[in-house]
């Protein structure tokens, strides 16, 4: 039991009492879980203001009046989470949904760094121009090179049920961060007159049975026999159909209220859209320790080894009796197929 006089639990006072659980933990993931929160901050900042600062908003690529280079939000989202994971002392490397490769770190600190971070750095981004949540998701693993060099590939294209911790941050109505470890899975709201996370869902559950759910209902024509059959299904029990188009948002209202969450394959996109290392992954490690469960339709998504760093996986995630009935229809698919 943590105790405070002022009853403000922060993000930071949370990982150090967790961290006491454990006598071998040595606070390495506390500190990286703070470089991490110190990123999305500054990301919130910039997000607050999109509309009224020149460069935020549009393309990459124009200049602005004093004919420096204007930054989309994405890309200002990337090189800041990049550049302060580098000067974090437990981060060996990151890779990024909007970098072709891995960056390895080869810094005497990073070169002894167990962790590597893999992040979308703000998912959703069609969503900036219009105002609507967008969000930023990581992933954490404990490297499995040896210590002493720079990290590889291979430490970032581990099965996700090697996850040490995963989390986003939705800039939303508030800011919060949800992050999980193998242990528990807690939320912390943003408090902006103190610039800090502070414990406001703790132990957080995914209701094993819902009744929202959530998917780009356009593209009908495109699915399988076994998605429409459970879309119908949800339909014929007038179950509510919410998408926001931004991941972190749709899985944080899949979280707290209950339902599903799906991208699946279409004729289009044989293998959905969602990438399995920066997406899929972080939100099926989410979703589990809430209680709930992520499949590909096929498979457990945490049990999947990854074969390529932008691979991209269809899901169905969210409240276990709905995740269920999904499958059960997938399944009658592909036997009367
Ligand atoms: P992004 O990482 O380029 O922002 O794309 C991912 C987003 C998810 O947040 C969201 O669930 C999905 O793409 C929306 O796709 P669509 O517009 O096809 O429904
Ligand atoms: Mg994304």
């Amino acid at each position: 039991m943590i105790h405070s006089s002022t009853k403000l639990i922060t993000l930071d006072q949370f990982t150090i009492h967790e961290t006491r659980q454990f006598p071998q933990a040595t606070g390495e993931l506390s500190s990286l879980l703070r470089d991490i929160g110190l990123a999305c901050k500054l990301i919130n900042k910039q997000v607050q203001k999109a509309g009224l600062v020149e460069g935020i908003l549009g393309k990459q690529g124009a200049t602005n009046v004093q004919g420096e280079e204007q930054m989309k939000l994405d890309v200002y989202a990337d090189e800041l989470l990049i550049n302060i994971l580098r000067n974090s002392s437990d981060c060996a490397g990151v890779a990024s949904e909007e970098n072709d490769d891995v960056v390895c770190f080869d810094d005497a600190y990073s070169l002894n760094s167990k962790y590597v971070v893999l992040f979308d750095p703000l998912d959703g981004s069609s969503n900036i121009d219009c105002n609507a949540s967008i969000g930023t998701i990581f992933a954490i693993y404990k490297r499995i090179s040896p210590l002493g060099q720079c990290c590889t590939k291979e430490d970032f294209m581990q099965s996700g049920k090697n996850l040490m911790a995963a989390g986003y941050v939705i800039y939303g109505s508030s800011t919060m961060m949800v992050y999980a470890t193998k242990t528990s899975i807690n939320g912390f709201t943003l408090e902006p007159s103190i610039g800090e996370f502070c414990l406001s869902h703790p132990n957080m559950k995914c209701k094993e049975a819902g009744s929202i759910y959530s998917v780009n209902q356009g593209n009908w024509n495109k699915y399988s026999q076994g998605v429409r059959d459970f879309l119908t299904t949800c339909m014929d029990k007038s179950y509510s159909h919410r998408y926001i188009g931004s991941m972190v948002a749709d899985m944080h209202r899949t979280l707290i209220k209950g339902g599903i969450f799906l991208y699946p394959a279409d004729s289009k996109s044989p293998n959905g859209k969602l990438r399995l290392l920066y997406e899929c992954n972080p939100m099926a490690f989410l979703a589990e320790a809430a209680g709930g469960m992520a499949t590909t339709g096929t498979e457990r998504i945490l049990n999947l080894v990854p074969n390529a760093l932008h691979q991209r996986v269809p899901i169905f995630i969210g409240s276990k009796d709905l995740v269920n009935a999904a499958l059960a229809c997938l399944e009658k698919d592909l036997a009367t197929a």
